[in-house]
Parts: C-alpha cells; structure tokens; sequence
C-alpha cells in the first residue's frame, strides 16, 4: 500500500477516498483491511491540519459525523445531513461494489477543530436511542418512515426514557445489565419544546358536583406533573415531507403543594417531587410481562394523557364541534400499552367538554382502531383495580360504566350466557379483580388488526373468538413489514447499489415490489458473482467484529448462522443450541475423512433476555458453556464455532443482517405473532430456517417453498402433541444431547439443570423434542445447497426479489387505506 488518498469537502466531508498501491492502482483486496486502516492512520491520522483521525470503528454505522458543539439549530443541521448523503450517493453511483464506502465503515473521522479533541469523540459514539425492548418498537420506528416517506399526514407519540433499554454485558457467560443513559452527551436531532407542555395528574378523589341542576362526578386530582415535548423529526425518503416523534418528558410542576412547605418538611417534599419527576426516567425491559407496577401504570398514564392534550388542543385550533373528531383523528393503539386513552378521552369529553356520554362514546368508537402483537397470555395486560383506582379513580369509574352499557348491549344480543359473558367483559373477577386491556381495546376499536394473516386467524379462532363471533366485520389483518431504507440502504450500501445496477433504477427504494425484477437476473452469472462479492464483503464486516467482540476469528468459507432476537423460551433458541451440540457430538465421532465432507459453520446467536427471566438467562448461559467447549477444540477447528453476541441492538443488527448466510426463526408454531427479524434477512439476500409461524406462511407465498428451509410442527397439529404429553415421540438425538447437559459434559451441572426440566418429556411445552427430528433435517437440507454455491447463490436471489411485500411501505398503505382511512398529504412548500 503505498498512499491513501482522502480529500475534503469545506471542513466536514471527506469527499474522495481510496487507497492505492504503488504504481497508483486502486486496492479492492479487503482482506488486507488491517493493513488499510493502518497505512490510512500513518497518511492521514496524525495532525496534518489537525482534524482528522482514524480509528477502528465500533458501532460500525458508516461514516459518523460528529455533530456536538458544531452546528445549531436543526435547519442547519439538516442541511449539512443532506449534503453528506448526496455524497454517499455519490460514492455509490462511482463503485458499484462501494468499496470505498465499506472501508469508510472501518473509519471515523470527526472534527477537531472545535474545543474537542478527538478522544473525547471516541467516548462519544452515537448509540441507538434504545426506547424500545424488541420487535414491537422496532416496528414501529419502521411505520414512522414509511409514513414519512409515502407523505401521510401522522405523527407518531411516546416517551422520552432517560434510560433506555440496558445495555447486555456478559461477564463469565451469564448476562448482567447496565444502565443506557443515553443523553449523557445530548440528542443534537431532537428539539425541546418548552412552550409545549401539558400538567399531567394523578391520585385524588372523584366528587359530585352540581351542574345545571344535575349530579356529575369531577376529579379533584392529588399530585401534577409536567409533561415537556421534544420532538423528534423523521424526514421521508424522496419527499420533503418530515413528520413528527413527539416524546414527552417529565418535569416537576411549578405547582407547589403549600401545605407541605408550610409545615417546613421542605426536604421531603423536595424529595416527593423528584419521585414524581422520575416517570419517564427507565423503560421497563421486560418486553411481555406485566407485573401490574404502579409506575408503569403511571407511564402509560403520562404518556396518554399529554398525548391526547395534545391532539386535543390541535383539533380545537382549527374546528369547535367535537362531531368532526373522528373525521380529523384518527388514533391507533399498538397493543394495549395506550389503551388507557380510551378512558381518557371518555373524561375530556364528558366531564371537561361536557358532552353527553352517549354521544361521547359514539364519537370514540369512531376514532379508535387496535393492533395487536401477541398471542402469548402474558402478553395481554391486566391491570389490578385496586391499583387504577387509587391512581386514577375517575377513570375506573369510566371504564366500569363502559363495561356495564357493554354488558347491557351484549345480553340483548346473546341472552344470558353467564361463561361467555364473563370471558368477555372488561373486568375479570377473581383473586385479584383486574381491568383486560384487550378486551377494552376491543370494544372500543371499528378494526381490530392482527400483524400476519396466521396470528389474526389464531385471534378469531382462539384468543379473542368470543369477540369475533359478535363482531366479524371487525377483525382484518395487516402483516407487518420493514423498512428497506434501513435493512438495506443503510445498512448494506453494497447490496443497495448491486440492486439500482442491474435493476438500472433506485427506484426500489420508494417501491419494494421492483425487487422482484431481479428474478430477471437470476440466471445471469456476472450478476450472481457480484452478488456472491457483496455477501463476502459483509461477512467480512461481520468477521471482523465478531474478532473484535469475541477473539474468536472465524473463516468466511463457512457458513454464517444466526439467531438473534429477544431471547425467549417460544423463540427455542435453545433448539438452536441444541442442534449444535449435535452438530459437535457428531464432528467428534466422524471419520477424519468423513470431516472433509462437512460445511464449516460459525453459528451466530445473540439477545437479551429480561432481567427477571431466569430461563431465559440460563439459555445464554449455557450458549456460553458449549461456545467454551467448541471454539476451544482443536480437532474441531474451523468445522464449527459458536459466537453469542453481546447486546444485541439495532446496530448490531445493522452489520449482522447483512452478513448472514443463513437465519433461523425457530417459534413454536402459533407463537410468533409476526416476526420482523425474517424480513430483514430476507431483503439482505439471507436463506431462512424457519417453522410454519407468523408472517413466515406468507413469505412461503411470495419464494416458494424451495427457496427456505422449512420444518417443525403446524400450527394445528401443536395443541394435539401438547395433548400427548408424556407419550410424545422425541428422536434419540435429542435425549443424548439432552443428557450431555444434564451430565455436566459443558459444565454447570445443577445450574442447568431447571433449564434441562422445561424441555424433559412432558414438560416441553414449545414442543423441542418432537420438533428436533424435522429440525435437524432442516439443517441438513441448508447444509447441502451450501456446497452447491450457485444453487444457493439463485436461492439467496430470490429471497431478496420475494421481499418486497414485507416492506413496511405496503404494510402503512394498507393502514392507511383500509384502517385509517387517509390519504397522502404532501406539504406545500
Ligand atoms: C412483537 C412480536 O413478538 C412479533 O412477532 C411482531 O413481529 C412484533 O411485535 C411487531 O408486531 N412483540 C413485541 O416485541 N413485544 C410485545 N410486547 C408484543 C409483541
């Protein structure tokens, strides 16, 4: 290598960079990446003019340009943001296999000449803005670009958590947590609002009041927090259109309880309004159970209550007759964690604006539509009455009152069916007398959405049957999608400009189902070679962080395979884990010549797991464990290796997706509502191992079924098996393999061994055992298309060109269309 070449545009951009060798030529042999890097840092890390340095990236999210302290205000922020991106844009259309802009993820480069210098940077990296826990918020953040970018008229609300979800660090193989305060160094993209705020209230007690003669009951409220919005701009791809993430804050109330300071406990007092004030400090990371918490109770609250302050205030600038509420709003609940809004908007209307109930209700129902994203019974919330109605005693009256016009109602329509009537009522009796946020929901929404056509027929026919009976017309469904923006423009810039080459167009970009043009191509060899190039060059990527994360190096002949997600027991990633203990008792009796036979793999998994979910813990534990064992073998080398990756979050993602052979969505079929990680994979090019689970039926649909590796048991044959119980066939592999953990072969003997119960013969629940057989067929099956590089490569191919339905485009189309009934809106500039 003889120089690198970087040249700046103004103080900000790096323009221009390549290495070179020394009679001049371009390198593009990135295996000398090390050699790169380090010829870059001697050319141009020293001073030179003092601003520029080169680094090895760990957040690997491509050129990160340093913002804090250099620009104000967002126009101008922006500004420099769009002249960045043109010339990425610019890099993509020069080198069709972006080599330029890969080797740019391995670098930073940041200004220095402003009062830091540049170590300070290197602490400063841009992490994700963790606010969520898991698919359902990532799904969310891709429903805010497609709107954005298909110009629809929505805003998205939630809250401004100061600590986001806990960062995973694993220390000895076992999980721990660590805080996420992510605002440590700002948000340069958000912008606080403190002319919005609203008085968010709690606690008090409800009295009647007198008016016009009549009874009413009015809140008189105990304790006020501020609620301060900070709004978050998503612009839209190809449009001007930028819409709104209004996340709101909690601030003490500058109204001061003065009998407290009077009776001089200014302390304590002080120290009261700190609690309160600490509302939307921690998002709670257990992504599915709810333990009936007062202060997640008192989130929602929060959240639902400046929201619809907000929205209120909004629609009452422009129209004074709340009749014209349902054709100006429209509001959606994603699960149930907003449904309180139902209540709440109840309250405005009768008790502050003073509408009749009735009426009120009409209007309500008009407005709501409801998705939701489970199946798994813990999933739908309860809340404990004794709880709401301490913390908000107005609105338990409300909802008991929506509740017994309810069961007026659905007596007339189906007489005195006591079992079914109490299935269904809002309020569910019993040890602890709770309010079913579903069942709420329900009621209150004109569509109630499942997120793949199986969950919302799993829904009718099972969960919510009751319901659908009375109200078919209610129930549709809309599968989920993701936003190729990210999964692909983003985070897989080679893959983005292979696609515009031979598709001769970036219009793909604004409309995913021109990617089934590449079946055009699957025949062309130029075209699957560059596809093949552009695979290694993100294994590369993933090669080297996973080095990096783990010191284990991994050969790019193998095999990537990768699970990662949230860890849970439906999700079996301990099947997974299963399957390559397999995987190495079998390497480990085969014949030396045999070995040479078999398709090296780097098995990939990673997740968090909830800190409160011991399970889940000891599957990552016990990932660990066997890693040890394998990685550590000799004679097993580069057959087989076992990497648990650390913190799993979007950027992992980012540079994960993008590198994978193989994925694996392993939910016990019925479980998986959706699943959005498997689009991922998909659009990247990436051949799935799947059940016959959530939105996977429908990709089955749009590749056919010879381009995925399917298994495991169906849908309606699960409840059946369960029946079997003890009397469950379980092939021989799996008792073995069960038995080496249960014997200590990966050590950690009895810590394992609750681990080893939850999967014994009838006890196994999410089905392991009967579904291991199929599943190790599966493997076989992806084993040997492996070995035939243009089978695979046609496979891969056609996976990507079957992607474009699983874009969160078509999926906030159909919202729009069908659930909210809106229409694009460009903004007149
Ligand atoms: C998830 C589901 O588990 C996924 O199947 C689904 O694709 C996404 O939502 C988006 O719809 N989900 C979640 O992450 N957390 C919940 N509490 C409920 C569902």
């Amino acid at each position: 290598i003889d120089r690198a070449i970087v040249e700046f545009e103004g103080d900000f951009f790096i323009k221009r960079f390549f290495v070179t060798d020394s009679h001049g030529n371009k390198i593009e042999d990135l295996e000398n990446l090390e050699r790169i890097k380090r010829a870059l840092a001697e050319a141009i890390g020293g001073d030179g003019d003092g601003t520029v340095s080169v680094v090895k990236s760990t957040a690997n999210r491509g050129i990160v340009v340093r913002r804090a302290g250099l620009v104000e205000g967002f126009g101008e922020r922006k500004a420099k943001a769009e002249r960045m991106f043109s010339l990425m844009d610019g890099f993509l259309k020069n080198d069709p296999f972006s080599l330029q802009k890969d080797i740019l993820h391995h670098v930073e480069y940041t200004v220095a000449r402003s009062r830091f210098n540049f170590d300070d940077y290197e602490a400063y990296q841009e992490g994700d803005a963790a606010l969520g826990n898991g698919g359902l918020a990532r799904f969310s953040a891709c429903q805010m670009d497609s709107l954005a970018t298909l110009d629809y008229p929505a805003w998205g609300y939630g809250l401004r958590y100061e600590y986001g979800l806990f960062r995973q660090i694993i220390v000895d193989g076992f999980q721990h947590e660590q805080p996420d305060y992510w605002l440590n160094f700002g948000n340069p993209w958000e912008i606080e609002r403190i002319h919005v705020t609203y008085e968010v209230k709690f606690y008090g007690t409800v009295e009647d009041v007198d008016r016009n003669g009549e009874k009413h009951e009015v809140w008189i409220p105990g304790e006020t927090v501020e609620a301060v919005a900070y709004d978050n701009p998503i612009p839209g791809y190809g449009t001007r259109n930028t819409i709104n993430l209004r996340l709101w804050a909690a601030k003490p109330s500058n109204h001061f309880d003065l009998e407290a300071y009077n009776t001089g406990d200014y302390i304590n007092s002080i120290v009261n309004r700190q609690r309160t004030e600490s509302i939307s400090n921690v998002l709670y990371p257990d992504d599915r159970s709810h333990q009936g918490k007062e202060m997640r109770l008192k989130q929602q609250y929060f959240f639902v209550s400046a929201s619809l302050q907000d929205i209120i205030r909004r629609f009452k600038e422009a129209h004074n007759n709340f009749d014209e509420l349902p054709e100006k709003v429209a509001l959606h609940l994603n699960d149930t964690h907003p449904s309180l809004s139902i209540a709440e908007i109840m309250r405005i209307l009768v008790d502050e604006e003073q509408l009749d109930w009735n009426k009120a209700w009409n209007i309500v129902c008009k407005i709501f539509s409801f998705t939701t994203h489970t199946v798994v019974a813990e999933g739908l919330e309860k809340i404990p009455t004794d709880l709401l109605g301490s913390l908000l005693p107005r609105h338990l009256q409300i909802l008991y009152k929506i509740n017994s016009n309810f069961m007026e109602e659905l007596k007339k329509r189906i007489g005195l069916d006591y079992n079914r009537l109490s299935r269904m009522s809002i309020v569910e009796e019993g040890a602890v007398k709770s309010i079913r946020m579903a069942n709420l929901s329900i009621i209150c929404s004109h569509t109630v959405n499942g997120v793949s056509k199986l969950h919302s027929d799993t829904l009718k026919m099972r969960t919510f049957k009751d319901f659908y009976e009375l109200w078919p017309e209610k129930f549709q469904y809309t599968t989920n999608g993701v936003t190729q923006r990210r999964w692909i423009v983003v985070s897989n810039p080679s893959l983005c400009a292979l696609l515009s080459k031979w598709l001769g167009t970036e219009a793909w970009i604004r409309n995913a189902d021109l990617l089934t043009g590449l079946r055009d191509h699957v025949d062309n060899t130029g075209f699957r070679h560059e596809w093949k190039m552009v695979k290694r060059l993100n294994k590369m990527r993933l090669a080297e962080y996973i080095e990096t994360m783990s010191g284990v190096k991994v050969s790019l002949d193998a095999m990537f395979d990768v699970q990662v997600k949230r860890i849970h027991e439906y999700k079996r990633q301990l099947l997974n884990i299963f399957g390559i203990i397999h995987r190495y008792d079998c390497l480990k009796n085969m014949d030396k010549n045999d070995r040479t036979k078999v398709v090296p793999r780097v098995c990939i998994i990673g997740g968090k797991a909830a800190p409160g979910y011991e399970i889940a813990k000891k599957i990552i534990k016990l990932c660990h464990a066997v890693a040890e064992k394998i990685n550590n073998d000799a004679d097993i080398g580069d057959l087989l290796k076992l990497v648990f990756i650390p913190d799993y979050n979007v950027s992992v993602a980012e540079m994960v997706i993008p590198g994978a052979d193989l994925s694996q969505h392993l939910s016990t079929a019925g479980h998986e509502a959706s699943g959005t990680g498997s689009m991922k994979f998909l659009m990247n090019g990436c051949l799935l191992l799947a059940t016959a689970d959530g939105s996977t039926v429908e990709i089955i649909e749009e590749i056919g079924s010879d381009n995925l590796f399917l298994f495991g048991a169906k849908v309606q044959e699960v409840a059946e098996l369960r029946e079997k119980g003890g009397a469950l066939k379980v092939p021989l592999q799996f008792a073995r393999v069960l038995r080496m953990v249960r014997d200590g072969y990966f050590g950690d003997k009895d810590y394992f061994k609750s681990l080893c119960d939850t999967v014994e013969v009838g006890n196994d629940f999410y089905l392991l055992g009967s579904d291991f057989g199929s599943y190790l067929e599966a493997q076989a099956a992806a084993d040997k298309a492996f070995v035939e590089p243009e089978k695979w490569t046609k496979m891969s191919i056609l996976s990507a060109a079957g992607s474009g339905r699983f874009s969160s485009d078509r999926t906030i189309r159909e919202y729009a269309e069908r659930t909210w009934k809106i229409d694009p809106c460009q903004c007149p500039f």
